[in-house]
């Protein structure tokens, strides 16, 4: 396979004007035809003209209207079409080709879900459809024209405005689009098939009326409500947060079962998972509500970071994706509750995009190479991103921060843009000189930060001393020191903010306040060791380091534990506070590990759980807040901290700890159970979600305890829900305890709901994630269930992705769960090899473990790496997992 490297980046020696297309779908093969205006980007240029395909019947190809001959005037190999000398200055090539949806199960290209039509060109997706430069920098105007018979699809979509429709022959019928707007190719969409859509409008800013629609099969029409209620809530917000307002009088969201992402930004066709967009409070949990509001404000964002300003190359991509995450972010943040989506967002950061961080796929945000583009849509891509976007806004405030944004938008409209001209608009906007900051972009791997602090009571100063240290990654050996803003505050012995005066670096004095006090300074520590001094302090503080998590670091402070026990309580920064608790829990696991490795008794410290105990019972936080602060660190971030990983110790002990818990909080988790019942029908808001939230941890606590009275209590509450938030969070609950009472629940929970594939996902993901030993063979079974299909992505990342990402079983020492990812993958691979290779990212991480599983999983990878006919996509992860 090849490697395509950053370092080679050309650019195009051809360009696209316009780019007119005619679908004629079929029900056999369709056929598509292109006609393109092309010009050489320099005068006279006479080099060849390479286009992408793949795929693809060639049935006919003319230049300025006349028929070209093979060899002669082109070439074809198996991924590209070459015209040897096209003629000077500007032509019209015209392409015919034959493609075959109805087979295309790899949901790339063309494809047919659920009997309707629909395309997914991101990354490289188009040149499935036609031969074509399917590269982003490469931008033109499209008409698409569709034909297809009337009464299986009456419904015609692509990008831009409606201009034509009408009736053909023999019961077909057409419709013309064109869009204004130059593109690339991935943002190219067609929609054909029997749909029903929501209607509404959104009147922007400047007065114009924009038709919003919503295309989903007739049963599914009810169930977007809060799709559209979305839609609307992200259109008013960029207008209100960036000054954004959308561009063309329609916009278009289409729902489909089949999708191997989330969503796709198309330009105003935005074609959608399904399971990102249906939502009942029946059918859809408080968690599903709020990823649709995330994902439809996401992809609406991408209209101008993506569409209007886009990416040079796809090594660009955090460019808009990092981007659009952390517009998201801000978007969901103020729609909800900032700390708590902000303890969400780094609790994924932490135990995903850390573990690529320090594994063999660690890359930069902007990558280096690839072999398969489609394998870097990745959480350092997107995650990470989201993370260096927010660092310019810290460094650079809030106002600075839009300067930046609204520059970058007057420079680069209409234009495929780098990451550099990204920074270059920020720091210019505001006169900055963000020195070493695009090493953000270029070097992998977590850094870590080490800070010691002292006190001097005679001269009132307080010193942090800094150190920072990023670790190898694969083909980085040693790196520069890292920019980090490191939010900081000081706290007094009440656990007040102290107002923080003036500071001294780098030989320098700075007034961080001589008006209004201040309690936050942004720290910028750009160096190997740098030292800060706050003079003007008191009395010894406690500080509250990197608070609102200021970079994407793992910070070593040498705060003890009665410091960490203080800002628990104190912090003014909530995300700090429940940092605080972390940090408890962490030490803790990992000292309880390393006491069942030498089989120790196992204890639990008191002061944990009094320090549980009075977050769970203070009635001023926030209810979600209180149920993320008892919550434990996940498994994967305990064993992410361990020399060797050990899942089964890990899991032994956050069931101890859960257990022991439930057992001294049992009257304050009841309380938490019965204070939060639902008052009425189910309302989407913060309130009522945190309630909810609180409640259903209460909940997984006491049935660890398995106790027949507590058992019966989750049963009444999992019969009595009215939602599908409570009901599920139940099931969820007494499913911990293998038996009868489980078995009885699953099973009433299936027949409820076996007309719905999008709650039946759920059930198949509850019992792939269970750790009852054993249970890959329950996983076996599920495989052969009528409801489940391997060729539906959705149910893939739901049992397999779920069976993998519980750690005892996947990583059982008899090698089980390796052996059924292994003969997963491989039959997978050969249906979708995107999905097959998102599934094999599990054994990544394969060296973490101890020698007997490592042997298991590398043959397992062996085996992969060796099947006949395996994907790009599979290979470059297995073999990279491998190196
Ligand atoms: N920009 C979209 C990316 C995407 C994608 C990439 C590879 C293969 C399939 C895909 N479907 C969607 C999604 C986003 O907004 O991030
Ligand atoms: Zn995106």
């Amino acid at each position: 396979p090849k490697e395509v490297f950053l370092k080679d980046y050309k650019k195009p020696d051809y360009l696209f004007e316009s780019v007119d297309l005619k679908f004629q779908l079929g029900e056999d093969k369709t056929i598509v035809s292109s006609n393109i205006a092309v010009y050489p980007r320099e005068e006279g240029a006479s080099s060849p003209l390479v286009l992408n395909g793949s795929d693809l019947k060639l049935l006919s190809i003319k230049v300025d209207g006349k028929d070209l001959k093979m060899s002669e005037d082109y070439k074809l190999d198996l991924r590209h079409l070459t015209l040897v000398s096209p003629p000077n200055g500007a032509f019209k090539l015209e392409i015919v080709t034959e493609i075959d949806p109805i087979h295309n199960t790899s949901l790339e290209g063309l494809y047919k879900s659920s009997g309707v039509f629909c395309t997914q060109c991101e990354a490289e997706g188009f040149r499935k459809i036609t031969f074509y430069q399917d590269r982003p920098d490469v931008m033109a105007k499209y008409t698409c024209r569709i034909e297809a018979n009337k009464e299986k699809y009456p419904v015609l979509l692509s990008n831009g405005n409606l201009i034509e429709r009408g009736d053909l022959e023999d019961g077909q019928h057409y419709a013309l689009w064109e869009d204004p707007y130059k593109k690339p190719s991935y943002l190219f969409a067609l929609v054909a098939g029997q749909l029903e859509s929501r209607d509404d409008s959104f009147v922007t800013c400047s007065g114009r009326k924009v038709a919003l629609r919503i295309w989903t099969p007739a049963q599914d029409v009810p169930k977007t409500g809060h799709a559209m209620y979305s839609l609307k809530a992200a259109m008013k917000w960029d207008e209100e947060v960036f000054g954004l307002e959308y561009d063309l009088d329609l916009f278009n969201i289409v729902a489909v079962p089949d999708f191997n992402m989330g969503a796709m930004e198309n330009k105003s066709l935005n074609i959608f998972n399904s399971k990102l967009v249906l939502a009942s409070p029946e059918t859809a949990s408080d968690g599903d509500y709020a990823s649709i509001l995330g994902v439809i404000g996401h992809e609406y964002f991408h209209n101008w970071t993506g569409n209007r300003v886009t990416c040079r190359d796809w090594f660009q991509l955090s460019l808009k994706e990092g981007l659009t995450v952390f517009r998201d972010q801000e978007f969901s943040s103020d729609m909800g509750c900032r700390p708590v989506k902000r303890i969400a967002d780094v609790s994924k950061l932490r135990n995903y995009q850390f573990p690529q961080d320090a594994g063999p796929m660690a890359h930069p945000v902007r990558p280096h190479s690839y072999i398969k583009m489609d394998n870097f849509y990745t959480v350092t891509v997107y995650e990470k991103g989201a993370e260096v976007v927010r660092m310019y806004k810290t460094l650079l405030g809030a106002t600075g921060f839009r300067k930046g944004m609204d520059l970058y938008f007057q420079r680069h409209d209409g234009q495929a843009v780098t990451c550099e001209d990204f920074y270059a608009a920020m720091c210019n906007a505001n006169g900055a000189d963000l020195a070493n900051f695009l090493q953000w972009y270029s070097q992998a791997g977590t850094p870590c930060v080490k800070v010691v602090s002292s006190y001097n009571a005679e001269a009132k100063t307080f010193t942090l001393k800094f150190s920072q240290e990023v670790p190898p990654t694969p083909g980085q050996p040693v790196k520069e020191p890292m920019f980090i803003p490191v939010a900081v505050g000081l706290l007094d012995s009440t656990g007040k903010d102290m107002p923080l005066s003036s500071l001294y670096s780098n030989g320098v004095q700075k007034t961080i306040s001589s008006g209004e006090p201040v309690y936050t300074t942004v720290l910028h520590f750009n160096k190997k060791e740098e030292e800060f001094v706050f003079s003007n302090i008191p009395e010894r503080p406690v500080p509250s380091l990197l608070r609102g998590y200021s970079a994407p670091i793992r910070l070593d402070s040498d705060l003890i534990d009665a410091d960490l026990f203080f800002l628990l309580a104190h912090d003014s920064d909530e995300f700090n506070r429940w940092e605080a608790g972390q940090l408890l829990s962490r030490k803790l696991m990992l000292s309880l590990v390393s006491d069942f490795q030498q089989q120790k008794p196992l204890a639990l410290n008191p002061s944990f759980v009094d320090g549980i105990r009075s977050i769970l019972s203070n009635t001023t936080l926030d209810k979600e807040f209180i149920s993320k602060a008892i919550t434990l660190p996940g498994e994967g971030e305990i064993m992410d901290m361990m020399p060797v990983a050990d899942p089964d110790a890990v899991h032994a002990v956050r069931i101890f700890i859960r257990k022991e818990l439930a057992l001294q909080l049992k009257q304050e988790l009841l309380a938490a159970v019965t204070n939060n019942r639902s008052p009425g029908p189910y309302v989407f808001d913060h309130e009522n979600m945190a309630r909810r939230a609180l409640k259903n941890t209460a909940l997984v606590y006491l049935a660890t305890l398995n106790e027949p009275d507590l058992t019966q209590l989750v049963l009444s509450e999992y019969k009595s829900a009215s939602n599908m938030t409570e009901q599920f969070a139940a099931m969820a609950a007494l499913a911990q305890n293998p038996g009868q009472v489980c078995d009885e629940v699953l099973a009433d929970f299936y027949n409820k709901w076996q007309h719905d594939y999008l709650v039946v996902n759920k059930w198949f993901a509850l019992q792939a994630m269970s750790d009852a030993p054993g249970n890959v063979e329950n996983v076996r079974k599920l495989l052969n269930h009528p409801a489940f299909d391997m060729r539906n992505p959705n149910k893939v990342y739901s049992l397999i992705g779920g069976f993998c990402g519980s750690p005892v079983n996947f990583h059982a020492k008899d090698g089980s769960g390796y052996k059924f990812l292994g003969e997963v993958v491989v039959q997978l691979d050969k249906i979708n090899p995107q999905v097959a290779s998102r599934m094999v990212s599990a054994f990544s991480r394969w060296k973490r473990y101890d020698e007997d599983r490592q042997a298991l999983a590398k043959a397992q990878l062996e085996m992969i790496v060796s099947a006949n006919g395996l994907s790009e996509n599979v290979y470059e992860i297995a073999s990279k997992s491998l190196a």
